[in-house]
């Protein structure tokens, strides 16, 4: 599934991140920014060891931001590595910060002027974040980026399995007509 917000794409997609091509490839990663598993296992796996080298010079990453590294063997120009809040009951800042994790994740790839992001679902795994309210933040956050970000050209959302790849496609219709996009030929 894919929309048009002016010039840029929004796309879902289901697959392995780690096989992704774009300039830039997002890793859920942890705040001490030391590997882990699901994304972050699969990243560090696919990309080699020159990326973990540089995440313990960097040496950690609050909660809700995120720092880019090279992306050794990866089809990518860098890994943004940004870490969401581990879910508690929702009332912890939990919305926020994932909200910023993926606003951070986004400003920084714009900023060394990448054009393409492929990002997973971040808080969604370990950390437990419920896959519906994440799926309406990571959207919405991603579209009103895009909005005002026309110098990147598509976000790429990769979900693992086609439960989750349905989740996000129900929060993009659900956004879509609040956000009056620009849907292709309707301008
Ligand atoms: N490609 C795409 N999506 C994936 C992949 C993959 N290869 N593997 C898992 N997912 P998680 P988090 C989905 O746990 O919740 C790590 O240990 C998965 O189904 O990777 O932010 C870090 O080091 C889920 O929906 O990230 C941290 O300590 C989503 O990606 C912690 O886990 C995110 O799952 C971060 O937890």
């Amino acid at each position: 599934m894919k929309i048009s917000i002016g010039t840029s794409t929004l796309e879902l997609a289901e697959g392995d991140i780690s096989k992704q091509q774009a300039d830039a490839i997002v890793n859920a990663a942890n705040a001490q920014l030391s590997g882990g598993g699901g994304v972050d296992g699969a990243i560090h796996r696919a990309g080699g060891p020159t990326i973990m080298a540089e995440c313990r010079k960097i040496g950690g990453c609050p909660t809700g931001q995120a720092v880019a590294t090279n992306a050794g063997m990866l089809e990518a120009e860098k890994v943004i590595h940004a870490v969401g809040p581990v879910y508690s009951d929702g009332s912890q800042g939990e919305p926020e910060l994932l909200a910023s994790a993926y606003e951070h994740a986004f400003s920084l790839a714009a900023e060394l002027g990448l054009k393409t992001i492929a990002t997973p679902s971040l808080g969604t795994g370990a950390y437990g974040y419920p896959m519906e309210d994440a799926a309406r933040i990571a959207v919405s956050t991603a579209i009103d980026f895009l909005r005002e970000n026309p110098g990147v050209e598509r976000i790429r959302f990769v979900l693992m399995g086609s439960e989750a790849l349905n989740v996000y496609r129900r929060a993009l219709e659900e956004a879509a007509p609040t956000q009056r996009l620009k849907l292709p030929g309707h301008d």
